[in-house]
Protein backbone atom coordinates (compact mmCIF):
# COMPACT_ATOMS: atom_id res chain seq x y z
CA UNK A 1 0.00 0.00 0.00
CA UNK A 2 1.35 3.73 -0.19
CA UNK A 3 3.10 3.33 2.89
CA UNK A 4 5.04 6.49 1.95
CA UNK A 5 1.81 8.83 1.83
CA UNK A 6 0.38 6.90 5.01
CA UNK A 7 3.07 8.33 6.86
CA UNK A 8 3.08 11.70 5.36
CA UNK A 9 -0.21 12.45 6.32
CA UNK A 10 0.28 11.17 9.71
CA UNK A 11 3.78 13.57 9.97
CA UNK A 12 1.18 15.79 8.68
CA UNK A 13 -1.12 15.15 11.64
CA UNK A 14 1.18 15.82 14.26
CA UNK A 15 1.29 19.47 12.88
CA UNK A 16 -2.38 19.97 12.31
CA UNK A 17 -3.92 22.76 14.50
CA UNK A 18 -7.51 21.53 14.16
CA UNK A 19 -8.45 18.51 11.92
CA UNK A 20 -12.00 18.41 10.23
CA UNK A 21 -13.27 15.00 9.83
CA UNK A 22 -15.86 14.68 6.67
CA UNK A 23 -17.59 11.35 5.41
CA UNK A 24 -19.83 11.42 2.49
CA UNK A 25 -23.58 12.66 2.83
CA UNK A 26 -25.97 9.84 4.18
CA UNK A 27 -22.46 8.15 5.14
CA UNK A 28 -23.01 4.08 5.37
CA UNK A 29 -20.82 1.91 7.91
CA UNK A 30 -17.72 2.42 5.72
CA UNK A 31 -17.38 5.82 5.66
CA UNK A 32 -18.45 6.03 9.58
CA UNK A 33 -16.54 3.05 10.56
CA UNK A 34 -13.62 4.71 8.95
CA UNK A 35 -14.10 8.07 10.29
CA UNK A 36 -14.88 7.03 14.14
CA UNK A 37 -11.39 4.91 14.09
CA UNK A 38 -9.77 7.97 12.97
CA UNK A 39 -11.53 10.07 16.04
CA UNK A 40 -9.85 7.31 17.99
CA UNK A 41 -6.40 7.61 16.68
CA UNK A 42 -6.81 11.50 17.10
CA UNK A 43 -7.98 11.07 20.80
CA UNK A 44 -4.95 9.24 21.77
CA UNK A 45 -2.79 11.52 20.33
CA UNK A 46 -4.59 14.57 21.89
CA UNK A 47 -4.82 16.00 18.36
CA UNK A 48 -7.99 18.35 18.37
CA UNK A 49 -10.38 17.53 15.37
CA UNK A 50 -14.14 18.24 14.50
CA UNK A 51 -16.75 16.36 12.67
CA UNK A 52 -19.26 17.31 10.13
CA UNK A 53 -21.44 15.69 8.09
CA UNK A 54 -24.13 17.16 5.24
CA UNK A 55 -26.87 15.07 6.36
CA UNK A 56 -28.42 13.20 8.91
CA UNK A 57 -26.69 10.55 10.39
CA UNK A 58 -29.05 6.86 10.21
CA UNK A 59 -29.41 5.72 13.84
CA UNK A 60 -28.64 2.36 12.44
CA UNK A 61 -25.25 3.28 13.18
CA UNK A 62 -24.98 4.88 16.88
CA UNK A 63 -23.80 1.41 18.25
CA UNK A 64 -20.60 2.36 17.00
CA UNK A 65 -21.04 6.31 17.49
CA UNK A 66 -18.84 7.68 20.67
CA UNK A 67 -21.41 8.80 23.17
CA UNK A 68 -19.59 11.94 23.08
CA UNK A 69 -19.17 12.89 19.86
CA UNK A 70 -20.84 15.99 18.29
CA UNK A 71 -21.34 16.68 15.13
CA UNK A 72 -20.64 20.10 13.87
CA UNK A 73 -22.87 22.57 12.09
CA UNK A 74 -21.80 24.16 8.96
CA UNK A 75 -20.52 27.26 11.42
CA UNK A 76 -17.49 24.93 11.47
CA UNK A 77 -16.59 26.08 7.76
CA UNK A 78 -16.37 29.84 9.42
CA UNK A 79 -13.85 28.94 12.05
CA UNK A 80 -10.35 29.81 11.16
CA UNK A 81 -8.32 27.12 13.09
CA UNK A 82 -9.46 24.33 10.88
CA UNK A 83 -6.37 24.02 9.10
CA UNK A 84 -6.79 20.23 7.56
CA UNK A 85 -9.81 18.47 6.47
CA UNK A 86 -9.94 14.57 6.05
CA UNK A 87 -12.43 13.58 3.66
CA UNK A 88 -13.79 9.89 3.96
CA UNK A 89 -15.00 6.99 1.48
CA UNK A 90 -15.87 10.23 -1.03
CA UNK A 91 -15.02 9.90 -4.48
CA UNK A 92 -15.28 13.88 -5.08
CA UNK A 93 -15.90 16.69 -2.79
CA UNK A 94 -19.37 17.00 -3.97
CA UNK A 95 -20.52 14.13 -2.77
CA UNK A 96 -20.13 15.01 0.85
CA UNK A 97 -21.47 18.33 -0.13
CA UNK A 98 -18.34 20.72 0.71
CA UNK A 99 -17.35 21.74 -2.41
CA UNK A 100 -18.32 25.55 -1.76
CA UNK A 101 -16.88 25.36 1.71
CA UNK A 102 -13.47 24.30 0.52
CA UNK A 103 -12.98 26.47 -2.51
CA UNK A 104 -10.33 29.39 -2.67
CA UNK A 105 -9.27 28.08 1.06
CA UNK A 106 -6.17 27.11 2.65
CA UNK A 107 -6.98 23.78 3.60
CA UNK A 108 -4.55 20.64 3.18
CA UNK A 109 -6.91 18.83 2.20
CA UNK A 110 -6.70 14.70 3.05
CA UNK A 111 -8.53 12.06 0.59
CA UNK A 112 -8.87 9.09 1.94
CA UNK A 113 -11.31 6.40 -0.61
CA UNK A 114 -11.17 3.76 -2.43
CA UNK A 115 -13.87 4.57 -5.08
CA UNK A 116 -12.68 3.83 -8.64
CA UNK A 117 -14.40 7.38 -9.85
CA UNK A 118 -12.11 8.84 -7.48
CA UNK A 119 -10.51 12.28 -8.53
CA UNK A 120 -7.50 12.79 -6.11
CA UNK A 121 -9.10 16.01 -4.86
CA UNK A 122 -6.21 15.99 -2.23
CA UNK A 123 -2.77 17.59 -1.33
CA UNK A 124 -2.31 13.66 -0.07
CA UNK A 125 -4.38 11.22 -1.78
CA UNK A 126 -4.70 7.48 0.23
CA UNK A 127 -6.76 6.50 -2.55
CA UNK A 128 -6.85 2.54 -3.43
CA UNK A 129 -9.48 1.31 -5.51
CA UNK A 130 -8.44 -2.37 -5.37
CA UNK A 131 -9.38 -2.59 -2.04
CA UNK A 132 -13.06 -3.14 -0.25
CA UNK A 133 -13.44 -0.52 2.08
CA UNK A 134 -11.61 2.83 3.26
CA UNK A 135 -11.72 0.96 6.58
CA UNK A 136 -9.28 -1.46 4.82
CA UNK A 137 -7.16 1.55 3.75
CA UNK A 138 -7.36 2.97 7.20
CA UNK A 139 -6.39 -0.88 8.75
CA UNK A 140 -2.83 -0.41 6.41
CA UNK A 141 -2.29 2.86 7.19
CA UNK A 142 -2.16 2.24 11.39
CA UNK A 143 -0.20 -0.42 10.82
CA UNK A 144 2.48 1.79 8.25
CA UNK A 145 2.47 4.32 11.35
CA UNK A 146 2.47 1.87 13.98
CA UNK A 147 -0.52 3.27 15.50
CA UNK A 148 -2.12 1.09 17.94
CA UNK A 149 -5.47 -0.45 16.77
CA UNK A 150 -7.76 -0.48 20.21
CA UNK A 151 -10.94 -2.87 20.35
CA UNK A 152 -13.04 0.53 19.53
CA UNK A 153 -11.18 1.04 16.26
CA UNK A 154 -11.26 -2.70 15.28
CA UNK A 155 -15.34 -2.86 15.39
CA UNK A 156 -15.22 0.46 13.42
CA UNK A 157 -12.67 -0.74 11.01
CA UNK A 158 -14.59 -4.00 10.57
CA UNK A 159 -18.51 -2.67 10.53
CA UNK A 160 -16.34 -1.01 7.23
CA UNK A 161 -15.31 -3.64 5.78
CA UNK A 162 -18.37 -5.95 6.29
CA UNK A 163 -20.54 -2.85 4.79
CA UNK A 164 -18.69 -2.62 1.59
CA UNK A 165 -18.59 -6.52 1.24
CA UNK A 166 -21.92 -7.29 2.00
CA UNK A 167 -20.93 -9.12 5.23
CA UNK A 168 -18.40 -10.86 3.05
CA UNK A 169 -19.91 -12.19 -0.13
CA UNK A 170 -20.18 -9.76 -2.79
CA UNK A 171 -17.39 -8.98 -5.48
CA UNK A 172 -15.44 -6.37 -2.90
CA UNK A 173 -14.61 -9.28 -0.91
CA UNK A 174 -10.96 -10.55 -1.28
CA UNK A 175 -8.79 -12.59 0.90
CA UNK A 176 -7.16 -9.33 2.31
CA UNK A 177 -10.69 -8.23 3.19
CA UNK A 178 -11.23 -11.42 5.05
CA UNK A 179 -7.46 -11.85 6.15
CA UNK A 180 -8.05 -8.36 7.78
CA UNK A 181 -11.50 -9.07 9.33
CA UNK A 182 -9.75 -11.97 11.09
CA UNK A 183 -7.24 -9.73 12.16
CA UNK A 184 -9.67 -6.88 13.57
CA UNK A 185 -11.60 -10.01 15.80
CA UNK A 186 -8.30 -10.70 16.96
CA UNK A 187 -8.02 -6.78 18.34
CA UNK A 188 -11.28 -7.25 19.53
CA UNK A 189 -13.62 -5.84 16.99
CA UNK A 190 -17.35 -7.35 18.21
CA UNK A 191 -18.49 -9.21 15.03
CA UNK A 192 -21.67 -10.33 16.76
CA UNK A 193 -22.64 -6.57 17.62
CA UNK A 194 -21.85 -5.17 14.24
CA UNK A 195 -23.95 -8.67 12.94
CA UNK A 196 -27.06 -7.08 14.81
CA UNK A 197 -26.66 -3.53 13.83
CA UNK A 198 -26.34 -4.71 10.07
CA UNK A 199 -28.14 -6.87 9.23
CA UNK A 200 -30.96 -8.38 12.15
CA UNK A 201 -32.58 -5.25 12.50
CA UNK A 202 -35.40 -4.42 10.68
CA UNK A 203 -38.94 -3.99 11.37
CA UNK A 204 -41.92 -6.20 9.66
CA UNK A 205 -43.31 -3.31 7.99
CA UNK A 206 -40.07 -2.82 5.97
CA UNK A 207 -39.97 -6.35 5.19
CA UNK A 208 -43.38 -5.83 4.15
CA UNK A 209 -42.12 -3.31 1.78
CA UNK A 210 -39.30 -5.28 0.47
CA UNK A 211 -41.48 -7.60 -0.49
CA UNK A 212 -43.79 -4.69 -2.74
CA UNK A 213 -40.33 -4.10 -4.40
CA UNK A 214 -39.56 -7.19 -5.11
CA UNK A 215 -42.70 -7.76 -7.02
CA UNK A 216 -42.07 -5.07 -9.15
CA UNK A 217 -38.96 -6.44 -10.34
CA UNK A 218 -38.62 -6.54 -14.39
CA UNK A 219 -36.37 -7.79 -16.73
CA UNK A 220 -35.57 -5.03 -19.46
CA UNK A 221 -35.15 -7.94 -22.38
CA UNK A 222 -32.71 -5.59 -24.41
CA UNK A 223 -31.07 -4.14 -21.75
CA UNK A 224 -30.62 -7.45 -19.70
CA UNK A 225 -31.43 -5.06 -17.29
CA UNK A 226 -33.46 -6.41 -13.97
CA UNK A 227 -34.76 -3.82 -12.44
CA UNK A 228 -37.30 -2.24 -9.85
CA UNK A 229 -38.64 0.96 -7.80
CA UNK A 230 -39.83 2.78 -4.65
CA UNK A 231 -42.02 5.46 -4.20
CA UNK A 232 -41.68 8.12 -1.42
CA UNK A 233 -45.52 7.43 -1.10
CA UNK A 234 -44.96 3.84 -0.52
CA UNK A 235 -42.42 4.53 2.63
CA UNK A 236 -45.02 6.89 4.07
CA UNK A 237 -48.27 4.59 3.05
CA UNK A 238 -45.74 1.71 5.69
CA UNK A 239 -44.12 4.74 7.39
CA UNK A 240 -41.04 2.79 6.63
CA UNK A 241 -37.33 4.54 6.79
CA UNK A 242 -35.00 4.75 4.09
CA UNK A 243 -32.49 3.23 6.83
CA UNK A 244 -35.14 0.51 7.02
CA UNK A 245 -34.43 -0.05 2.96
CA UNK A 246 -31.09 -0.29 3.19
CA UNK A 247 -29.41 -2.96 2.13
CA UNK A 248 -32.11 -3.83 -0.80
CA UNK A 249 -29.47 -2.60 -2.97
CA UNK A 250 -27.24 -5.62 -1.93
CA UNK A 251 -30.02 -7.87 -2.08
CA UNK A 252 -30.11 -7.19 -6.05
CA UNK A 253 -26.69 -9.12 -6.65
CA UNK A 254 -28.90 -12.36 -5.61
CA UNK A 255 -30.53 -11.91 -9.06
CA UNK A 256 -29.27 -14.44 -11.29
CA UNK A 257 -30.97 -13.15 -14.44
CA UNK A 258 -29.66 -10.20 -16.53
CA UNK A 259 -26.06 -8.62 -16.38
CA UNK A 260 -26.65 -6.43 -13.90
CA UNK A 261 -29.66 -4.59 -11.63
CA UNK A 262 -31.04 -1.51 -10.85
CA UNK A 263 -33.25 -0.28 -8.23
CA UNK A 264 -34.67 3.44 -7.81
CA UNK A 265 -35.70 5.37 -4.98
CA UNK A 266 -37.50 7.98 -4.77
CA UNK A 267 -36.76 10.42 -2.03
CA UNK A 268 -38.47 12.73 0.16
CA UNK A 269 -37.37 15.68 -1.82
CA UNK A 270 -38.69 14.27 -4.85
CA UNK A 271 -35.42 13.81 -6.66
CA UNK A 272 -34.92 10.07 -7.35
CA UNK A 273 -31.67 8.32 -6.71
CA UNK A 274 -30.81 5.05 -9.19
CA UNK A 275 -28.14 2.15 -7.66
CA UNK A 276 -26.54 -0.44 -10.31
CA UNK A 277 -25.66 -3.85 -8.79
CA UNK A 278 -23.61 -5.90 -11.18
CA UNK A 279 -21.64 -9.57 -10.26
CA UNK A 280 -20.24 -9.86 -13.88
CA UNK A 281 -16.84 -8.85 -14.75
CA UNK A 282 -18.09 -7.64 -18.69
CA UNK A 283 -20.81 -5.01 -17.20
CA UNK A 284 -19.02 -1.75 -15.41
CA UNK A 285 -21.60 -0.02 -13.84
CA UNK A 286 -19.54 3.00 -13.00
CA UNK A 287 -19.75 4.14 -16.65
CA UNK A 288 -23.31 4.14 -16.45
CA UNK A 289 -24.07 5.84 -13.04
CA UNK A 290 -21.15 8.55 -15.08
CA UNK A 291 -23.84 8.73 -17.77
CA UNK A 292 -26.32 10.58 -15.05
CA UNK A 293 -23.74 12.60 -13.29
CA UNK A 294 -22.79 9.85 -10.58
CA UNK A 295 -20.17 7.46 -9.79
CA UNK A 296 -18.96 4.67 -7.50
CA UNK A 297 -17.24 1.40 -8.27
CA UNK A 298 -17.04 -0.95 -11.23
CA UNK A 299 -19.86 -3.09 -9.76
CA UNK A 300 -21.54 -0.86 -7.88
CA UNK A 301 -22.83 2.19 -8.17
CA UNK A 302 -25.33 5.26 -8.20
CA UNK A 303 -26.85 8.25 -9.17
CA UNK A 304 -29.62 11.08 -8.89
CA UNK A 305 -31.83 12.33 -11.18
CA UNK A 306 -35.37 14.61 -11.31
CA UNK A 307 -38.11 12.86 -9.93
CA UNK A 308 -41.16 11.70 -9.90
CA UNK A 309 -40.31 8.23 -9.23
CA UNK A 310 -42.69 7.13 -13.02
CA UNK A 311 -40.60 9.56 -14.96
CA UNK A 312 -37.70 9.14 -13.96
CA UNK A 313 -37.80 5.35 -14.68
CA UNK A 314 -38.63 6.22 -18.31
CA UNK A 315 -35.80 8.69 -19.05
CA UNK A 316 -33.15 6.29 -17.38
CA UNK A 317 -34.11 3.06 -19.69
CA UNK A 318 -34.51 5.01 -22.53
CA UNK A 319 -30.93 7.10 -22.06
CA UNK A 320 -29.58 3.26 -21.26
CA UNK A 321 -31.01 2.01 -24.27
CA UNK A 322 -29.39 4.79 -26.16
CA UNK A 323 -25.91 4.57 -24.50
CA UNK A 324 -26.12 1.35 -24.54
CA UNK A 325 -27.71 0.18 -28.17
CA UNK A 326 -26.18 -3.72 -27.87
CA UNK A 327 -26.94 -4.33 -24.14
CA UNK A 328 -24.78 -3.66 -20.87
CA UNK A 329 -22.12 -5.41 -21.44
CA UNK A 330 -19.53 -2.30 -23.48
CA UNK A 331 -16.46 -4.45 -23.47
CA UNK A 332 -14.04 -2.86 -25.89
CA UNK A 333 -14.44 0.81 -23.71
CA UNK A 334 -13.61 -1.00 -20.37
CA UNK A 335 -9.58 -0.63 -18.93
MN1 LIG B 1 -16.75 2.51 0.92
Amino acid sequence: MGKYTAQRIHTHMQNAKHVLLVPHKNPDGDALGALIAFTHYLDKQDIRYSTYCSTDISSVFSAILPKDLEWSTKDIWKDDSVDTVVVFDTGDLSHAQITSFVKNKPYTIINIDHHATNTDYGMYNLVFNSLSSTSEILYHYFIANTAEINADMATSLLTGIISDTGNFTNSATSKEAIFIGSKLIELGANFTAIQQMLFKRLPIDALKLWGIIFSRLQKHKKLQLVHTFFSHKDMNDLSVTMDDLDGITNFLNAIHEGHAGMILKEQADGKVKGSFRTTRDDVNVAKLAQHFGGGGHIKAAGFTVDGPIEAAQKFVLKELELLCPKGLIMKEEMA
